[in-house]
């Protein structure tokens, strides 16, 4: 890994707001070719740095502040992300895509010391089914990495042609509910918090079931799981419109998933995948709706053009992105307690990029969206609102989401002793010529790892 020489972390607590002034020097990244350069000049010839800080104390935001928000936040990769996946006509293999879940957390842990802010990485059961849970748990902590959400899968099994915990046979919606609590056993064996729970029930048809009857189902298997959730243990319900069903889904939508959270009990709550909504939906209402009711769970972070369509984060709508972060910083000012236990995490399937590098994309994408919401100068933009003056409150945002925050991330990168650009600095490793060197090819036909 290519490192520039920076101060260390004890320095790092030290460095005043002027300190930072002068340091201007040493802000440097390493171009395609390896060379480091300085990238601390703008437009008009001022310091990078210094410029944004003199905006940001305009503002009244003390810049180490903000350093420190960016350095502390965390966002978790999905161990599937690593793998091999495609659409329904073709899996194109990557060289060296992972195949195992030592594999799978080999590459997380390669996204995480470049960015410094994923040491989570989620399962997926099946797929990353292993005998020896506590093996995992401590090769993940050789790796600088943990398990995250345990996601259970009821959506790749025969006997689940018409639902799962929806499903009419009481025996199909009780091995649906068994594999679920098999994952709340294996969440407790490695040390994780959160069962993120996806459904794929639904049906094709007017008439092909009773909706009200599914519906009479699905809270019965859930109080069932819900039982058997030990205290602390999050289970975080997803929605999602359509797909793999074409005319009702048994959890399509929000509201649907926060009314049996609310059934539940406290430790149901709801997640949101912003790839799963009809085209025009203001996620970011959905998200401040979630936090008033206390239910915001976490994200499945992916982006979208036409339907789940899996692609890098914030790489097709970066505002709608900025505009979910706003919102949560927002309530965050507010004291909404919600605000600060979100899981933050990736959903993402990509099959034609390089797979560790669109991660490593995705991870800045959510950094870069979550720092302009920082910036937000929320006293002015109060101001605004009470006044009435739309164009003025909606200027404070846009000041915010056009404010470069690259500096201020390579800023915080630095300090924290690593290559201001993860991406470039990832290529320069050859990390990933070697494993596609070192592992075998295994060509899957299916469009999801393990099918
Ligand atoms: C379904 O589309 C989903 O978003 C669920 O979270 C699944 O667990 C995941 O994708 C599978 O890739
Ligand atoms: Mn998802």
């Amino acid at each position: 890994m290519q490192r520039v020489a920076v101060r260390s972390a004890k320095d790092a607590d030290e460095v005043s707001q002027g300190a930072l002034l002068r340091q201007k020097n040493r802000i440097r990244h390493t171009n395609r070719s390896g060379e480091t350069q300085a990238i601390h000049k703008s437009d008009k010839g001022e310091d990078v740095s210094s410029e944004i800080e003199n905006r940001l104390q305009e503002r009244g935001i003390p810049i180490n502040t903000v350093i420190t928000a960016i350095q502390q936040f965390r966002v978790e990769t999905p161990s599937w992300g690593y793998g091999n996946s495609g659409t329904r006509f073709k899996v194109f293999p990557w060289p060296g895509a992972a195949t195992t879940l030592r594999e799978k957390l080999a590459d997380a842990a390669q996204v995480h010391s470049f960015t410094g802010i994923c040491p989570r990485v989620a399962i997926h059961i099946p797929w990353d089914k292993e005998d020896n849970w506590q093996v995992v748990k401590d090769f993940a902590g050789t790796l600088g990495l943990q398990i995250g959400a345990v996601n259970p899968n009821l959506f790749q099994e025969d006997i689940y042609r018409l639902g799962s915990l929806c499903h009419i046979d009481r025996g199909v919606r009780q091995r649906a509910i068994e594999h679920v609590i098999e994952c709340i056993h294996i969440a407790q064996l490695v040390g994780s918090d959160v069962i993120s729970l996806w459904l794929a029930d639904g049906t094709n048809y007017p008439g092909q079931d009773d909706l009200r009857r599914r519906r009479h189902r699905l809270l019965d298997s859930l109080q069932a799981i819900y039982a058997a959730l030990p205290g602390g243990m999050r289970l975080l319900i997803e929605y999602k419109f359509f797909e793999p069903a074409f005319y009702s889904t048994d959890l399509p939508d929000w509201g649907t998933s926060l009314l049996m959270a609310q059934k539940l009990g406290l430790q149901a709550e709801v997640l949101v995948d912003t790839g799963h909504h009809p085209q025009g939906t203001n996620i970011a209402q959905i998200v401040a709706q979630l936090l008033d009711e206390d239910r915001l769970g976490g994200f499945h972070f992916n982006d979208r053009r036409y339907a789940d369509d899996d692609l890098i984060v914030g790489s097709q709508n970066p505002f709608e992105l900025f505009c979910i972060f706003n919102e949560i910083i927002g309530a965050k000012d507010q004291g909404v307690v919600n605000a600060e236990r979100i899981a933050y995490m990736i959903d993402q399937s990509h099959n034609i990029e390089p797979k560790i590098e669109a991660m490593i994309q995705s991870v800045l994408n959510i950094q870069t969206a979550y720092a302009k919401a920082l910036l937000v100068n929320r006293t002015a933009l109060r101001e605004a609102q009470e006044a009435g003056d739309v164009l003025e409150a909606y200027r404070v945002l846009q000041t915010a989401y056009e404010t470069d925050v690259r500096p201020l991330l390579a800023e915080a990168r630095m300090r924290q002793g690593l290559n201001p650009d993860p991406i470039v600095a990832f290529r320069a490793s050859g990390y990933a010529a070697r494993v596609a060197r070192e592992r075998v090819a295994k060509v899957s036909i299916s469009g999801y790892p393990g099918a």
